[in-house]
């Protein structure tokens, strides 16, 4: 997989040269769904600048904003990089469109966060063909042949679920109601997507151990403030007696909130509510105990992308999988973090 000295070399001259033809070209040719923006063109020794195409999924969320920004953050001209940036706009065609185009710009990395899990096969194929790294972040996908990919770096999004769903249950005992019946409805994130099917599976290994949770219903919010108020006020015309909100993003509670407010409810509206990711916007909810738990993910991934490259560029051995920590936000712990929260 990994290329020769000589081979990079050429590889950044013919990008190089490939981009100077581009970039007059980037701003008429990319259309609404497809925005790609490179670095500036460095002046003198862009030979020796590590080319990365990264496509990133969108910007749907606080999340994904921190993600991007943590990511361009690290690779930086200063840091030996030339950074090409491609937002699909929540579109995998757009991301397999960006991809061919890293593949065709002789890119020296391919850096990617996969918006559902299926259907790569056939660019990384091409990618692997090209011989050109790629190194997938965040979401997850599925293949049979994993060495369509050189590593990837996210976090456990089944074990996010599973220590929501652990929580609930020890916080309904603490409560001396863990006999009673809970009635609760998910917001779920882009259906098909490894945050949404790995969040859902995990709380569902805990719920299934309990008789008396209710999934009253699950849909999807899309992983946004928009979508969330829509399916959450949704649920609160179908449902009387909603005990527990899961929702599988910060943004998606946001919207949640802002449904029981416009139904005239005060707060949580009396709901325990479970929530995914930590932003700083959500964690201050749970300082004030309208958000009962949120559970981190974390998306600050940028400085373990820039370690990898570092690594292959040095010819050192790497993992093939990296997973970022994360911990648990409730009324107990959350002051203590909240003032160098960086997202
Ligand atoms: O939780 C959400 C988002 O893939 C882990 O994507 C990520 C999720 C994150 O936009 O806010």
């Amino acid at each position: 997989m990994k290329l020769s000295r000589i081979k990079y070399a050429v590889c950044r001259k013919l990008l190089a040269c490939s981009l100077l033809f581009c970039l007059p070209l980037a701003g008429c040719g990319s259309n609404a769904d497809e925005a790609q923006e490179t670095q500036e063109m460095p002046e003198e020794n862009y030979d020796d600048l590590i080319s990365v195409g990264f496509s990133q999924i969108g910007s749907e969320s606080i999340w994904r904003t921190a993600n991007t920004e943590s990511i361009q953050d690290a690779l930086t001209t200063e840091n030996g990089y030339f950074l090409i940036y491609s937002n699909a706009r929540q579109k995998q065609e757009n991301q397999i469109k960006a991809i061919r185009s890293f593949i065709s710009q002789r890119v020296d990395y391919i850096v990617f966060s996969p918006v559902t899990e299926n259907g790569w096969e056939t660019v990384l194929e091409e990618a692997k063909d090209a011989e050109i790294p790629v190194i997938m972040v965040d979401r997850r996908i599925k293949v049979d042949d994993d060495s369509l990919y050189t590593a990837w770096i996210g976090t456990d999004a089944e074990e996010e679920g599973r220590k929501a769903g652990e929580w609930l249950e020890q916080y309904l005992e603490k409560e001396g109601k863990e006999d009673e019946e809970v009635n609760i409805v998910i917001l779920q994130g882009t259906t098909g997507s490894s945050a949404q099917t790995g969040r859902s599976k995990g709380f569902d290994s805990v719920a299934e151990k309990h008789d008396n949770w209710y999934v009253l219903a699950h849909k999807n919010g899309d992983f946004t403030t928009a979508r969330g108020k829509e399916v959450m006020a949704e649920f609160l015309t179908m449902f009387k007696d909603i005990d527990v909100v899961v929702s599988q993003n910060d943004d998606m509670t946001l919207g949640a909130l802002e449904a029981m407010e416009e139904a005239g409810l005060e707060g949580n509206g009396g709901m325990t509510i479970i929530s995914f990711d930590a932003a700083s916007e959500a964690l201050r909810l749970v300082e004030q105990g309208i958000i009962s738990v949120d559970v981190e993910c974390n998306p600050l991934q940028g400085p373990y992308i820039d370690e990898v490259i570092k690594k292959i560029e040095a010819g050192e051995e790497i993992e093939k999988e990296y997973i970022v920590e994360e911990q648990v936000f409730t009324q107990e712990n959350v002051s203590e973090y909240l003032p160098d929260r960086k997202y």
